[in-house]
C-alpha cells in the first residue's frame, strides 16, 4: 500500500510542479495567489493574483474568505485629488475573455482582524476561499513572499 501511494505520488509529482500555482472553476483561472511578507504586528494583509476569464460569459467575484482573518474585504485603489485611497468595493467584474488583476496600487483582498499569524512568513502558504457568481467557490493557497513577482512588479507600475 505504501509502495503504491509513493509510486503515485511519483507519477503525480510533475503535473503538480507544472501548475503549482494556479487554479481552475469552470471557465475561471486564478493564477499565482500571493501576499507581500509584513512586520509580525501589521493589522492587517492584502491577498493578490489574476484571475483570467476562458469563457465567454462574464462572471462576478462575490466575496473572499479565509480561516487566518475575520474579515476579508475586495478593495480597489482609486485617485482621490491627487492621493492614491484604498476603499472597499461590493464585488469585482470578470469580462468575458479578459484578465482581472489583483496587485499592489489596484484590485487585492484585504484580510483584517487576523486570527492566526503563523502561515504569514516568507515561503508559507494560507488557504483562501473565492466565490464566484457563476463559477462557485475555489480555494485557493496565497504564497507569503518577500518580494513581489516579477509580472506585479511591472504590472504595478504600469498603471
Ligand atoms: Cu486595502
Amino acid at each position: 500500500m505504501l509502495n503504491r501511494l509513493i509510486v503515485l505520488a511519483a507519477l503525480l509529482l510533475p503535473a503538480c510542479f507544472a501548475n503549482a500555482h494556479e487554479y481552475k472553476i469552470g471557465a475561471l483561472e486564478i493564477a499565482h495567489p500571493w501576499s507581500q511578507e509584513l512586520p509580525p504586528n501589521a493589522p492587517n494583509v492584502a491577498a493578490y493574483f489574476v484571475i483570467h476569464n476562458s469563457g465567454n460569459t462574464a462572471d462576478r467575484l462575490l466575496s473572499v474568505d479565509s480561516p487566518i482573518s475575520a474579515e476579508a474585504q475586495l478593495h480597489e485603489h482609486v485617485m482621490q485629488n491627487d492621493l492614491m485611497k484604498m476603499q472597499q468595493v461590493a464585488n469585482v467584474a470578470i469580462p468575458a475573455g479578459g484578465d482581472v488583476t489583483f496587485a499592489p496600487m489596484a484590485y487585492h483582498v484585504m484580510l483584517l482582524g487576523l486570527k492566526d499569524r503563523s502561515l504569514l512568513s516568507d515561503g508559507k502558504r494560507f488557504p483562501m476561499t473565492l466565490h464566484f457568481e457563476k463559477s462557485g467557490d475555489v480555494t485557493v493557497e496565497v504564497a507569503v513572499q518577500k518580494q513581489a513577482p516579477e509580472s506585479t512588479q511591472k504590472h504595478a507600475h504600469a498603471q
